[in-house]
């Protein structure tokens, strides 16, 4: 298996695919996505585009779906949910269709979504990912952070790390087995400088301060938690995931 890291969307090659794309937006929505379908949601179908979004769940019951819409951090007005994590609860979401947007996670996952598998990861599940990564040993994986419109977020990278040194350590094997860029050491590196404290680098992160700013410390908190949901989306058709 050889991993490749790319810390965006736009610095994710286009003329080529991996066997497996690993999309993480640890802040928020790879971490929202993960909590949804725990939460028993029937699906999550993301969508870059806010239009797109309302035409397509226009076809659903309304009883049968939700709309989770964010731009800048704040609920797109009209949408029943924006990105927070913690509103994703059994209550809310058992049974339905989530129609998500959001500023940049789900324009990564269409970035990759041609890809033979997508799942998605964040660090409130990163070791299910590492767990199905294991079990079908594809032979080239990337790890494509989500960023913020174009630039780096330090928060991917971190989990991006956190899955390749996982992998390391949990199939015993060497760093230069596993790395097919620079930016997956880098990454690892990244990772355990700060793993025994995600949430002060969290607050420290330009996207951190931003949901700061809007009053978002709980979500920082609950993004940070490492591995607290076993549960792995995987995209069954393009742009539509579902629990394994
Ligand atoms: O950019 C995104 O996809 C979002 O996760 C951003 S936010 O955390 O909801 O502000």
């Amino acid at each position: 298996m050889k991993l490749f890291v790319y810390h965006t969307p736009e610095l994710t090659p286009l003329e080529k695919l991996p066997d497996c794309a690993v999309v993480i937006d640890v802040l928020r929505a790879t971490t929202t996505i993960a909590a949804a379908l725990d939460a028993g949601a029937e699906a999550v179908q993301a969508f870059s585009d806010i239009d797109l979004l309302l035409k397509t769940s226009e076809a659903w019951l309304p009883k049968k779906r939700l709309r989770a819409g964010e731009r800048g951090g704040e609920k797109v007005e009209g949408c029943d949910l924006g990105n927070s994590p913690l509103n994703f609860t059994t209550e809310v979401v058992t049974g339905k269709r989530l129609f998500m947007t959001t500023t940049n996670g789900t324009r990564a996952l269409e970035r990759v979504a041609q890809s033979p598998t997508v799942i998605t990861a964040a660090q409130v599940n990163c070791q299910a990912a590492v767990n199905y990564l294991l079990e079908t040993q594809p032979k080239t994986v990337w790890l494509v952070g989500s960023g913020w419109q174009g630039s780096y977020a330090i928060e991917d990278t971190a989990c991006a790390g956190a899955i390749a040194l996982s992998l390391i350590e949990q199939a015993k094997l060497s760093l230069e087995e596993i790395t097919g860029n620079d930016e997956v050491v880098g990454a690892i590196a990244l990772y355990s400088q700060w793993k025994n404290n995600l949430v002060e680098m969290f607050r420290l992160a330009s996207h951190g301060q931003r949901l700061l700013k809007l009053g978002c410390d709980d979500d920082l908190k609950y993004c940070a938690e490492n591995n607290i949901l076993d549960v792995l989306p995987i995209q069954k058709e393009p742009g539509v995931l579902v629990k394994l």
